[in-house]
């Protein structure tokens, strides 16, 4: 099978052009990887070509040796992925130690892998690990009314948790562990992804002070979906904010412990 024709392709081309409509990926902003199933490898080995040029990630993710991910490329912009993936996107593989990448497919014409690989990679092995395999998608975005609120909110989990919470009733159903926040730091480095994975060993999103937003899901939809709440709540904060300043009513803590209860999720204490 072609690889562009594998439906994991085309889930991911899709992504990337629906993540830019919505306005999420201005210029080469944003970054998108997958840890492709077994049976998917297989079904387009024969167009893979195994390398023996291998790269250092910059970090190590021993669990996710000899694992295979489509990933975005450097400075490619989600506009384009689409239309040419091959060129702006590829299939890296990881060796037997978690240390170094070699390219099987795409990254065509001298391109790379993401900026972000490292971060990428060490959230792909902590949700490995802690959802047993199940989690699939890391996504990176710009949405604007995100990155707005980190100029206003207090930089703590639990401020961002709760006020999200609060804008729109299924908020604490989507994301029940919460949310997690980076102080504006370096982006495309170690150290990022170091104090990133910290935060996703608890949370599926996390938000990078002043520049955007990383989701974690099992699937493209689910990640997607997750990524437009949390824009979706967002926007509807800023513009309680921009309104009033404070709210007249709102969603209180018992209304979130009613919603777990209707929902079957655990509602952490903390937020409460
Ligand atoms: O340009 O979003 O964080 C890609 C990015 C870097
Ligand atoms: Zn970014």
């Amino acid at each position: 099978m072609k690889v562009t024709d594998a439906e994991f392709v085309k889930a991911f081309c899709k992504m990337c052009k629906n993540g830019n409509a919505f306005g999420w990926h201005e210029r080469n902003g944003g970054n998108l990887s997958y840890r492709i199933r077994e049976d998917e490898v297989e079904h387009i080995k024969a167009q893979l070509h195994e390398s023996d040029v291998w790269k250092e990630i910059g970090v190590s993710v021993p669990r996710l040796a000899g694992e295979y991910f489509l990933v975005t490329g450097s400075g490619k912009f989600f506009a384009n992925v689409s239309d040419n993936p091959e060129e702006n996107a590829g299939i890296i593989k990881i060796d037997e130690k978690g240390e170094k990448y070699s390219v099987v497919w795409g990254f065509l014409n001298g391109a790379r892998p993401t900026s972000e690989l490292p971060t990428h990679l060490m959230n792909h092995e902590v949700k490995k690990i802690y959802t047993d395999g199940r989690y699939r998608v890391i996504y990176h975005a710009h949405p604007a009314n995100l990155i707005a609120l980190t100029f206003v909110l207090p930089l703590e989990d639990k401020v961002f948790t709760r006020e999200l919470w609060e804008t729109m009733t299924e908020c604490p159903v989507i994301f029940p562990k919460g949310v997690g926040v980076v102080k504006w730091m370096v982006p495309g480095g170690r150290e990022i992804a170091l104090a990133t994975v910290e935060k996703m060993k608890e949370y599926d999103v996390t938000v990078w002070a002043h520049h955007g937003l990383f989701a974690a899901g099992e699937d493209f939809d689910m990640t997607f979906g997750l990524m437009h709440t949390v824009e979706k709540a967002s926007e509807v904060l800023v513009k309680i904010m921009s309104m009033t300043g404070k709210r007249r009513q709102s969603i209180t803590s018992d209304d979130f412990k009613s919603l777990g209860d209707a929902f079957g999720v655990v509602i952490p204490e903390k937020f409460l």
